[in-house]
Parts: structure tokens; C-alpha cells; sequence
């Protein structure tokens, strides 16, 4: 038994997340948590939404709302829906809470205190009107490219030419409208972690076992030059965590927040503390996750991302953790992910584009997604969600093979037996050869899933699915009774126990329907069936089950084609 500490980047606080945000972290990482605790291991699964910087002030505008009260009412949303996703996190924490404005100004003092910070002076355009500095996408103006009136000053969106401030023609506020600006000098703390080149270097060539993905581009940033500069970590807005030393007033800095991206990935250190505080524990409790010199040097640490935000935890963020001086725990293993596509274009939550995570819950059930997603994972290439691919998968995969297996098997044994495991008969080379198949392929799954392959993993699940349904196919206890009833009870009695390990072995994929089959075989058991001829035999002569409701059902042609207009537009 180990300590598995897993953590899935934090979905911003602005808006809900489209099914491309959540194949890129949050499912994959949970198939992974519920794994490891079906086999026994000690597992503090966390997640948070990421609440600063622009992109929240922006959307809180937008909603016509305070900020700190809309962080709040999305923070409830996205918690609802990562529940109806059956997300199983230990604690789904906020990036603006206590415990993380505390940590964050914690690393910032111990950082200064190890020369790791400099300040700098910069411009930057004020806006008198609505007194504040402006960050440069809250500036429009017209575009010196292509006269569209109303570009950004970071880019311009319709010939998406990326853009500088001072580049627009008749800059304004876009909070004010104001054409009042000028430019000022502002000062901002700058963390360097071009000191920290060959530590980061040594530690990135130390992990030979990583995805050649994380790698690559954890590499490409090291050596490109740009990856490593010296990066702003202070910005001019009021929404954020105040720039502190520490517990100590930071002069110079009044006013001024931590940048999005030094806030965001501490809040992994400040979740842990505030799942202990929401159990009334003490800080040993979480700090024996996350302190090296109090427990957590046996804790193995896996992260969970897309591939955008790789450079920020395979550098900034273990520069931030090395930098501190302090025994924090460094990540072990980090499983990044490319892009899911959306029927000939890309998932965007900026247009609209796609399905997100409340209208995939409106239409089916959590299980339908979490499968097509998993074995559809954009793991070695980008991977492109189709409905037509969607509805085959379902349909073949979980309706025509599981679903399948376990209604027949049910049935068959509910009008023959009765609703009780049947006794009697001996089981022969059929079922010896299938046990062999099993017992060879749950060994290929294991490795999988703790190797962290998805897609192989749920491969070998579907197999194991089919090796279920093509031995009852040949096994035919319908055709045998007839003949030797005593043959037919064995064969029926080893399915139904099959039903058994396939919900225990399906769970990390499929918890609702794992469920759901478990409660139809009248049990709780869910050890892993390491023991599968023991396993096999677990549900005794006598023992009583019950038929279940369909467990999944067909996607037919007319909801997919309607699906796919619903869908085919922007959101409304
Ligand atoms: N919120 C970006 C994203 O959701 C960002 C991740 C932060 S991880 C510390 O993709
Ligand atoms: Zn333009």
C-alpha cells in the first residue's frame, strides 16, 4: 500500500467547461484516483477552480455582478457539475481562499528572502476615468491592421494579429470607454527563474519515465530561451491575493496582486489545508502530504493537465517550490494531454463552440461521456469528438457488450433458476480457457492503468467485456439446459460472478453502472479481484440477486442527428 497525492490542473472560475477542459485533467485524473483506491492505496485526489486575474474580473463585469460574489456562485456550479461527473475529489478547493492568499505570500517572501525576486519598472497604461491601471486586453481601439474597431490591445480578433497597447488607433477604456489614458510607471516584482536554468535542467533530465509529451515541451521551454525568463509575478488589479512578504507589508507594492499563474498552482498545496480544515484536522493532517520532512517523502505526486499548461508546472511552479528553500513536495509524475477536437473544428469556450459539461449531463448520463471520453483520450495526438463516433461506441461498447452480457445472463438465470445464484454442475475446459483469458488480460489492464495508459486500458476493459460475451455466446446455457440443466446452473453461475468482477474492474470508468450492477448481485465487495478463480466463485450457491434496470441504453439515429444540429451552432 502507498500514498498517491493526485492533483488535476484548476478549471478557471469563468464559465463552465466544455468536454475538451475536462478530458484534459479532471476525468482522466479521477479514473486514475479511483483506481488506485479499488486497490487499496492511500490516494488525496484534489482540485480547485482558479479564481484571479483578468479573465474572472472580466466575466464577473460581463454577469454584472461582484467579483468575489460571482468566484462564489460559479465555484457552486462547477462543483455541482464535476459532482454529476462523478469527480471524486477529496477536497474541490478555491484559489481565493485563506489558506492559499496565505501560502502564496509565504513562497513570495521565501523567495525574496533567497534573492530569487527583483523589481523592475515598467509602463503601462492608467486610465483616469476609472483610476486603475488597464491591462492590455481591457483597451480597444481600432485595429492598425485591418480597421476593425473594436480589437484588443493584446489582439486583434478578427485578423487575429497579435497586438501591443500602443499599437491601436484611438485606444479607450473598455470598462469606461474612456479615451482619457496615458501611460505611467508602474513597478512589478519579477521572479528570476533564469537562476535556476541547471537545477531545472538537472531535475527535467532526472525523469526518464515521463510522457515524451510533458517532455518535449518541458524541454522545448528550457532550451528556446523565452520559457525561462524572468516573469512578472505582480499585477496592477484588486482582485487577486495582496503582494505580501510573508505576513509583512511588501513597500512599494501596495495595491498590486499576485499574477494568476504564481496564485493558481499553490492552490494545490492550499487545498490539501483546506480539506483539513473543512474536517476540523490539524496541520499535520495535510502537511504529511505535502512536507517532505513531515511524511510526504513517501508520497508518489501526480499531476494531471492539457498540454498548455505544461510549461507552468514542469518550470514555473518548481521554481517557485525549489526556490522556496523549504522541503515541499515536487511533482513525480506528470500525465499531459492534447486537444479534443469538436466535429471538424476545435472545442471554445470563447464561442460557444461544443458540448459542455452541464448540457452533456442534460441529455445522458454521466457514464456515456466518461467512457467515449476515456477511450477516445487525446493521449499520443490530438482526438476529435464525432456524434456518430459517439453513438457507435456507446452503443456497441457499453449497450451491445456489457449492457448486454448482463441482461441476458440476468434474465436467462431469473426464468430458469430463479433469482438466486444456481447450484449444482461442475465448470469445465470452456470455463478454464476463459479464466486463462481473463486472468492474462486483467494483468495487461493492472499495468495500464497504473501506467497510466488510457486508452490502452480501456482497450483491455472492452476486451475483457467481449471475453465475457463471446464465452456465453459459445457456452449457450439456453441450448444446454435442455440436456444438462446441473452444466447450464455452473455456466449461469460463473457469469453471474462475472457481472460481479466487471463492475469492480469498470468502476474507475464507469462508477453509476458499476454501481448499479454490484447492487443487482446483491453485493458490496469491491476488492480487486487479484484472486479471479477465487473471485469467480465469490457470490455462493443460494446467494440472491436481482435483474437490473437496463443498465445502458441505445443512442438512436434521430436523437444523434438532432444532437448534432443542438450542438452544431453557438451556445445560447
Ligand atoms: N486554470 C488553465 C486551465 O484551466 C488554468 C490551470 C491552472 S493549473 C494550476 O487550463
Ligand atoms: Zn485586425
Amino acid at each position: 500500500m502507498a500514498r498517491h497525492l493526485i492533483t488535476s490542473a484548476i478549471p478557471y472560475i469563468n464559465g463552465i467547461k466544455h468536454l475538451g477542459n475536462l478530458v484534459g485533467s479532471q476525468l482522466p485524473a479521477d479514473l486514475y484516483a479511483r483506481y488506485l483506491r479499488a486497490r487499496g492505496h492511500e490516494v488525496m485526489f484534489l482540485c480547485a477552480t482558479d479564481e484571479h486575474g483578468t479573465p474572472a474580473e472580466l466575466a464577473a463585469a460581463k454577469a454584472g455582478k461582484p467579483v468575489a460574489d460571482y468566484c462564489a456562485e460559479m465555484h457552486g456550479v462547477q462543483k455541482a457539475l464535476s459532482d454529476g461527473f462523478r469527480l471524486s475529489f477529496d477536497h474541490f478547493g478555491r484559489s481565493s481562499s485563506q489558506r492559499n492568499h496565505r501560502l502564496t505570500q509565504h513562497f513570495a517572501g521565501k523567495l525574496a528572502e533567497a534573492g530569487l525576486i527583483e523589481e523592475v519598472t515598467e509602463k503601462q497604461v492608467y486610465s483616469n476615468a476609472d483610476g486603475r491601471f488597464l491591462p492590455d486586453r481591457y483597451i480597444e481601439g481600432t485595429c492598425p491592421n485591418c480597421g476593425y474597431d473594436k480589437a484588443r490591445g493584446d489582439q486583434c480578433e478578427n485578423c487575429t494579429k497579435q497586438l501591443d497597447p500602443t499599437d491601436l488607433i484611438n485606444p479607450r477604456s473598455a470598462i469606461s470607454g474612456s479615451t482619457d489614458l496615458e501611460v505611467r510607471e508602474t513597478r512589478h516584482l519579477y521572479l528570476r527563474q533564469s537562476k535556476m536554468r541547471d537545477t531545472l535542467q538537472k531535475w527535467i533530465d532526472s525523469k526518464t519515465d515521463w510522457p515524451v509529451l510533458t517532455t518535449s515541451i518541458a524541454k522545448k521551454w528550457l532550451n528556446d530561451g523565452d520559457g525561462l525568463q524572468d516573469r512578472g509575478i505582480t499585477r496592477d488589479l484588486d482582485w487577486g491575493v495582496p503582494v505580501k512578504k510573508g505576513d509583512a507589508p511588501w513597500p512599494g507594492m501596495e495595491g498590486k496582486v499576485f499574477y494568476v499563474w504564481f496564485d493558481a498552482p499553490i492552490e494545490y498545496i492550499a487545498c490539501a489545508a483546506e480539506w483539513a480544515d473543512a474536517r476540523g484536522l490539524d496541520e499535520a493532517a495535510w502537511r504529511r502530504w505535502w512536507r517532505t520532512d513531515e511524511g510526504a517523502d513517501d508520497v508518489r505526486y501526480t499531476q494531471f493537465m492539457g498540454k498548455d499548461n505544461v510549461p507552468f508546472h514542469t518550470l514555473s511552479f518548481p521554481a517557485t517550490i525549489m526556490g522556496s528553500g523549504e522541503p515541499w513536495k515536487l511533482v513525480d509524475f506528470i500525465k499531459s494531454f492534447n486537444y479534443l477536437n469538436y466535429d471538424g473544428g476545435q472545442f471554445s469556450t470563447s464561442q460557444g463552440r461544443g458540448v459542455f459539461m452541464d448540457q452533456a449531463l442534460s441529455i445522458l448520463p454521466a457514464d456515456y461521456w466518461r467512457w467515449w471520453l476515456l477511450s477516445h483520450a487525446p493521449e499520443n495526438s490530438d482526438s476529435e469528438f464525432t456524434w456518430e463516433n459517439f453513438q457507435a461506441s456507446v452503443n456497441k461498447d457499453l449497450a451491445d457488450v456489457l449492457g448486454n452480457f448482463v441482461s441476458r445472463v440476468t434474465k436467462f438465470c431469473r426464468s430458469k433458476f430463479g433469482e438466486a445464484v444456481p447450484e449444482g454442475g461442475e465448470t469445465g475446459a470452456q470455463e478454464t480457457a476463459l479464466i486463462a483469458e481473463l486472468s492474462t488480460r486483467l494483468a495487461a489492464y493492472n499495468a495500464h492503468m497504473g501506467a497510466i495508459d488510457i486508452r490502452k486500458a480501456a482497450a483491455e476493459l472492452r476486451a475483457i467485456w467481449v471475453a465475457g460475451n463471446e464465452y456465453l455466446q459459445a457456452a449457450a446455457p439456453w441450448s444446454v439446459i435442455k440436456t444438462d440443466p446441473d452444466r447450464a446452473a455452473a455456466q449461469v453461475r460463473l457469469s453471474l460472478n462475472l457481472i460481479r468482477v466487471y463492475a469492480i474492474l469498470s468502476r474507475p470508468f464507469i462508477p453509476d453502472a458499476a454501481a448499479a450492477m454490484m447492487a443487482a448481485m446483491g453485493c458490496d465487495d469491491w476488492g480487486w479481484p487479484d484472486d479471479l478463480p477465487g473471485a469467480l466463485a465469490h457470490l455462493a450457491p443460494g446467494h440472491a440477486f436481482s435483474v437490473p434496470e437496463v443498465t445502458f441504453r441505445k443512442i438512436t439515429d434521430e436523437e444523434r442527428a438532432s444532437w448534432q444540429v443542438q450542438f452544431s451552432g453557438q451556445r445560447g
